[in-house]
């Protein structure tokens, strides 16, 4: 095994023998099959589409579902993986019937294996291929052959490396756009997008540097597509989000705890449960549930339990009720909670009950509701020995922000307001994230903090009152990582106003990186030019020193200074 998709990745280097998220060997070989078989679906219907204009939605929809499961902790379950492998062949044989019947001829030329597919065929064969998959051990057998190690022989480990960056970039453009999908939204050209990029990964020219690159920039564009198609689906849906109070306080009464990101599957769960008594409570990354008018209307959305997903073990042991995990991320439950929690959409845990949906993308939640009910709930007495805590505020989405843009706007040029910060993106549990809570200690008063993301949990309860001479909060949280084309939307409107680009304004990046959606969101910064960008707490894993140095002088990207936070923030209210 060797997996280093992700930031927590073992010593910054490559989990080798079990994931440090607890991925198993033989899940991790299942996923790189996985990976490899859409490859060849995607592939094919890119051709397909290309050559012999098919459309097929079954397979746009499965492409991005699959590739979004092996995304990090969103999917560790062996059983789900090779349903997903056997579904990619079939339909993989089934567009191959479908070009038969139109006349259009298999992509013979594109088809040869490249030197990085090692001893396997080209995904495109292999799919196609009569081998006998009877089960679970017969596909991590062939899974061995389609590891990164053959393509670090073969290509060496910087363009091995950049071929994973797209590979990333991908797992987190499927992501959101299956998101968006949730929510009814779909665009031709990003379903093209992304096979084309998967097809060009079995090409020749998959082994130059520049291409490669040229190609993750792709995907990064195509990406800001896709997550102004995801905001605008949420506001569409649930409305623009607003400014809200959210109570951190549990209140008496049976309860059901959300985290994830899907507010589709919240708004169904709210449905099935109004009028029972039964409490809901975000947790994690489904806090700014709280700020969507659509939402926040249920009387039963009670207020938010936990804190980043990496507080699984603590705060689900901790929940009287039962809980469901719409999408990443999600940790092996403990015993003591395993019969409470669900796992839904691309999720799924060894030994954790799924719910599937039906064919029109309804789900059951009964069963769900069934064990709250038999849960104790929150009670008085447990309630009263709990520390009561301040209400958060959620929702400064990017129509609330331009909506007080005019006040920001003078307080920049009057001097109130010295410098905007925006510190967006994931959290983990390693001791070196510390710097993004630290970060906010050096923040001088007259400055402001935009946050999104599951990184707000480092701050997200702490009071930076309002900035001086004005009525602003110093503090604003934009959503999810899932909204972070908000923050695109504030910063172009900005440089809009002052006549300048984003690169010129008294804007500064600081990105927590974790997981693949984050490397997707990274590649749309850098293919809309945003330089200057902090990331850290560690440098991905996957890009060499020799990767690492083309973004930093093209792009002047800069490793987060993590051992000394206050060093950063000088250097950021230099604009540096
Ligand atoms: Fe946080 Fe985890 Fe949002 Fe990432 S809940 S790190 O995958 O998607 O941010
Ligand atoms: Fe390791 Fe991250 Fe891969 Fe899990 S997803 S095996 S933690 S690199």
């Amino acid at each position: 095994m060797l997996c280093y998709q992700c930031e927590q990745t073992k010593a910054g280097t490559g989990c080798t023998e079990i994931g440090v998220c607890g991925k198993t060997p033989e899940t991790a070989g299942l996923q790189d099959l996985l990976v490899y078989s859409v490859k060849g679906l995607g592939s094919l219907a890119h051709h397909a589409r290309n050559v012999g204009g098919i459309e097929d939605q079954e397979i746009n929809t499965f492409v991005n579902s699959a590739i979004f499961s092996t995304l990090t902790n969103v999917n560790f379950s062996d059983e789900r993986m090779v349903e997903f492998i056997n579904e990619s062949r079939r339909l993989h044989a089934k567009l191959a019937a479908q070009m038969a019947a139109k006349g259009v001829k298999a992509p013979a030329s594109a088809s040869v294996a490249q030197p990085w597919h090692g001893s396997m065929p080209h995904p495109l064969e292999w799919n196609s291929q009569a081998v006998a998959l009877g089960g679970v051990g017969d596909m991590i057998e062939v899974s061995a052959q389609t590891g990164i190690a053959e393509r670090q022989r073969v290509l060496g480990e910087t363009l091995a490396g950049l071929q994973e960056l797209l590979v990333y970039g991908l797992k987190g453009l499927c992501a959101y756009a299956h998101h968006a999908e949730a929510l009814g939204r779909t665009d031709p050209q990003v379903y093209a997008d992304i096979q084309e990029s998967l097809y060009f990964l079995g090409t020749p020219d998959a082994a130059d540097v520049g291409k490669v690159l040229a190609q993750c920039f792709k995907a990064g564009a195509t990406n800001f597509k896709v997550m102004e198609m995801l905001s605008t689906a949420h506001s569409d849906t649930f409305g623009h989000p607003v400014p809200t109070s959210v109570s951190l306080n549990p209140v008496p009464g049976k309860a059901i705890l959300v985290t994830g990101h899907d507010m589709h599957d919240l708004h169904m769960l709210l449905e099935q449960t109004a009028g029972m008594g039964i409490n809901i409570y975000t947790h994690g990354e489904m806090l700014p549930a709280f700020g969507y008018p659509g939402l926040k209307k249920y009387p039963h959305l009670a207020g938010h339990f936990g804190g980043a997903w990496y507080r699984q073990k603590i705060d689900f042991a901790k929940f009287p009720g039962s809980i469901v995990v719409t999408t990443n991320c999600v940790v092996d439950p403990l015993e003591s909670y395993r019969d409470n929690i669900y796992t839904i959409n691309e999720t799924g845990v060894n030994g954790v009950r799924h719910i599937k949906a039906d064919s029109k993308g309804h789900k059951d939640f009964s069963a769900i509701i069934k064990r709250a009910q038999e849960l104790p709930g929150f009670t008085e007495e447990d309630i009263a020995k709990m520390p009561k805590k301040k209400d958060v505020t959620v929702g400064f989405g990017h129509n609330a922000i331009l909506n007080v843009a005019p006040q920001v706007i003078d307080a920049i040029k009057t001097g109130k307001l010295e410098h905007i910060f925006l510190v967006g993106g994931c959290d983990g549990s390693e001791p070196q994230r510390k710097y993004y809570s630290k970060l906010y200690q050096y923040m001088p008063t007259n400055t402001m903090v935009l946050t999104l993301g599951c990184g707000k949990f480092r701050i997200f309860d702490q009071d930076f009152g309002i900035l001086p001479g004005t009525s602003l909060p110093r503090l604003l949280d934009m959503g999810q990582c899932n909204d972070a084309y908000s923050a695109l939307v504030v910063a172009t409107e900005l440089a809009k106003v002052f006549k300048t680009d984003v690169n010129s304004l008294p804007l500064s990046l600081d990105l927590s990186w974790f997981e693949q959606k984050a490397v997707v969101i990274l590649l749309t910064l850098l293919n809309l030019g945003v330089r200057n960008i902090r990331l850290g707490p560690r440098l991905p894993a996957f890009l060499t020193p020799e990767a690492v140095g083309v973004l930093v002088d093209k792009f002047n990207l800069i490793p987060a200074n993590v051992a000394d936070p206050g060093a950063d923030m000088k250097m950021m209210m230099k604009c540096k």
